[in-house]
């Protein structure tokens, strides 16, 4: 259906189209407050039984004659009149890292299970005052022998200022923000402040926040859920149970943030981050390898054991609360993490013959952010009143009219003219980005996904970048005169939340002629001085090489369809849900998600090849495989069709439109239930989701593994589902 509304729309449609947001408004709240089911809404026929919304009911602004004037399926978004490049780029917030002794209480290998009074609205009663699944099989696996040596402890809740903002780089290199000003929760000093119901954020605040760790120095993450204790005080959409997945860590699945292992507001969840290399279990056990270790804080390196190859980078979390995903991360839960290793130290200077030197900057041993910045891409959109607004019922994707680059509308970033590094995350719902500058001067891409690639690769255009996805890049702006400005600019353009509708050539998304408005310019870069210190950085070739699997028997080969058309065998209320999208394993039927359901089971210690599949070519899917970093291996059957920016190691496949790629996995040095999904997280809600897991790695694990089920008076287990007939 077509998602543009004519320009000239008579004021009743766009009165059609305002009256049939409003209905659904209603719904979507009813929904998102558990007051309605989406099965309830099915039975009512406001859904079809394929998921789409039914045409009747006024509900649908695309109905007849009804239109609504951009891509939300909303009215535009007010802007207040704001204009574009007014306000600074915000550098991330660094949470501060902590000693683990100083935390209360002190984290445990197993959850915590000491009991807290339960909130009426919650049903009252006791339960934990942690929200991790009891007992041994959720205990952070490897806790003895990697105990955390640092904390970092943030909360999620409602929008308020921010009065401790540490971006770690002095304010000449922040566009001149004062920290020590409070930061109200803006898109924009020009738009109205956010309410704490409309945007629930780490810590409440913005900037998004950035943590920083080494390897070898395994992270205690404790998330504190302040959310309001009424899941009905949403604001209209997000849901109040959240669970954090840190992506893409090589972690146990108990700090996965697993989508069925989720926690209520007054509960902690402590996430224990070992930050280990893959494959520290059998390869360079010994840690001997000199590339293989993390900054030691005085020039040197800390050798650790494991595949150096495997060395990540770029990573970021956000919330996987089951079939809600898509509302929470809009809403706020997303923030970014950087890993420093003797290769990837943040240090421009240090010459050892294994630091990397990527541009980063000098005054600390590691992790300097003064020329490496986190951007942070996703698209908004705000109701009459500036308040962020969100549309659950167009389960193609949710499109925002509103270009943010680190929550701020459309911003300018101060550089120095010398080299820069971004870490640029795709954090939308739905949309794709594709990117360029606005003068057409080349970038040099280094990264994608968490990983630094086998070589540079040198690029006037980024290839699309789908949800999730970390595309990290070099820019030199030394080759701009002083004065100059520049844009980066996106040419991607959506008329759905399907797919990508077209992709512009730049002097058509610079012409401002594209009918979606977060096509073109969306962030300014002021070149405003000379380097105050010397560029030491460098872009070696090779980066990082890929890990060679070929010696490696393949254990096992596994078929994935991702396509419309779902079915669903089970019926449990909390772990299966409804929705047009679904997977299909191994040539089975194409089934809606159910967290209690075991698709597939890869053996520990094993390496299998998988084939993901898009059933159709109306649109794309960015598919997210958890745990470990595959390769690819072809995409339409043909190795030579991986272009140099795919021959990295990744974590988000982009399918596209009627195509597929093929990966190879390796399945080691932690067990426990992961995830398969749609990085679309409308798709991912509705319900494009599938829990593997590898269960065979001895005690405690059984096979296969009971499945949590979260209550406020604590955690409960049940027995699998079902279990695939493919799966083990
Ligand atoms: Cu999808």
């Amino acid at each position: 259906m077509p998602i543009f509304l004519d320009r000239k729309a008579s004021p009743n449609r766009v009165r059609e189209a305002e009256d049939a947001r409003r209905n659904r408004q209603e719904i979507i709240k009813a929904l998102s407050q558990g007051r309605v089911s989406r099965r309830d809404l099915i039975k009512w026929g406001v859904f079809t039984a394929g998921g789409m919304l039914a045409w009747k009911h006024g509900l649908n602004p695309f109905v007849s004659s009804a239109y609504a004037e951009i891509p939300t399926g909303m009215p535009a978004s007010p802007m207040f009149g704001v204009l574009p490049f007014t306000t600074p780029m915000p550098r991330f917030d660094v949470l501060a890292r902590k000693p683990p002794g100083s935390l209360t209480p002190a984290p445990t290998a197993q959850s915590n299970q000491t009991q807290r009074a339960v909130p009426a609205v919650l049903g009252g009663g006791t339960g934990p005052i942690e929200g991790r699944p009891p007992g041994p099989i959720w205990a952070h696996q490897g806790f003895d022998v990697f105990p955390p040596k640092v904390a970092v402890e943030a909360t999620q809740e409602g929008a308020k200022g921010n009065s401790v903002y540490n971006p770690a780089v002095p304010s000449s290199l922040n566009c001149g923000i004062d920290p020590a000003q409070s930061m109200p929760l803006k898109f924009h000093p020009g738009l109205p402040t956010q309410s704490p119901l409309a945007v629930w954020t780490f810590n409440g605040t913005v900037p998004p926040k950035l943590v920083q760790a080494r390897y070898g120095e395994p992270v205690l993450f404790r998330h504190h859920n302040l959310l309001p204790e009424d899941e009905s005080q949403n604001g209209g959409f997000g849901r109040h149970t959240i669970s954090t997945h840190e992506h893409n860590g090589h972690h146990g699945a108990e700090n996965d943030g697993f989508t069925g292992a989720f926690f209520y507001p007054g509960q902690f969840y402590d996430y224990h981050w070992p930050i280990v290399l893959g494959g520290f279990r059998t390869i360079n056990t010994d840690a001997t390898d000199p590339r293989a270790g993390s900054p030691d804080g005085s020039g040197g390196i800390v050798k650790v054991a494991g595949d150096w190859r495997e060395t990540m980078s770029t990573h970021w979390f956000h919330d996987h609360m089951f079939s809600f995903t898509s509302q929470n991360v809009y809403k706020g839960n997303a923030a970014m993490f950087n890993l420093y290793s003797a290769l990837d130290r943040g240090n421009e200077a240090i010459n050892d013959g294994v630091n990397l030197r990527l541009p980063s900057g000098t005054a600390n041993d590691w992790g300097n952010l003064d020329y490496d910045v986190n951007l942070m891409l996703a698209d908004k959109a705000w109701d009459a009143n500036g308040q962020l607004a969100f549309d659950i019922f167009d389960f193609d994707g949710f499109i925002g009219d509103r270009m943010t680059v680190n929550l701020t509308y459309k911003p300018y970033f101060e550089v120095e003219r010398r080299k820069y590094r971004f870490r640029i995350l795709n954090a939308s719902v739905s949309r794709f980005f594709k990117l360029a500058l606005s003068d057409g001067s080349p970038m040099v891409q280094i990264a994608n996904d968490g990983n630094l690639l086998p070589h540079p690769v040198v690029l006037t255009e980024l290839d699309e970048q789908g949800i999730a996805e970390r595309y990290d890049i070099v820019i030199d702006f030394s080759r701009y005169p002083l004065g100059t400005r520049v844009h980066m600019v996106n040419l991607a353009e959506h008329q759905d939340g399907k797919r990508v509708a077209d992709d512009l050539s730049l002097a058509e998304a610079l012409s401002g002629s594209s009918a979606d408005p977060c096509v073109g310019r969306f962030l300014e870069f002021r070149v405003v001085r000379n380097p105050l210190k010397p560029d030491q950085s460098q872009v070696p070739d090779p980066l990082i090489p890929n890990p060679d699997l070929s010696a490696i028997p393949v254990a096992r080969r596994r078929t994935f369809e991702f396509g419309r058309g779902a079915g669903q065998t089970t019926n449990d209320a909390v772990s299966t849900f409804f929705g047009p999208w679904g997977i299909r394993t191994d040539n089975g039927s194409t089934l809606a998600a159910d967290f209690g359901r075991v698709s597939a089971a890869p053996r520990a210690g094993t390496r299998e090849i998988w084939t993901l599949v898009n059933g159709g070519g109306g649109w794309d899917h960015p598919i997210h495989i958890h745990f470990e970093e595959g390769q690819v291996l072809a995409r339409d059957g043909l190795a030579s069709n991986v272009p140099p920016w795919e021959r990295g190691r990744k974590d988000v496949y982009r399918l596209r439109p009627g195509g597929s790629i093929t990966i190879t996995l390796q399945f080691r040095d932690w067990g426990g239930m992961f995830m398969e999904h749609c990085h679309n997280t409308v798709h991912e809600d509705n319900a494009m989701l599938l829990r593997w897991e590898i269960d065979d790695g001895g005690a405690p694990f059984l096979r296969p593994l009971p499945t949590p089920i979260p209550t406020p008076r604590g955690v409960t287990f049940r027995n699998a589902d079902d279990v695939l007939p493919t799966a083990l």
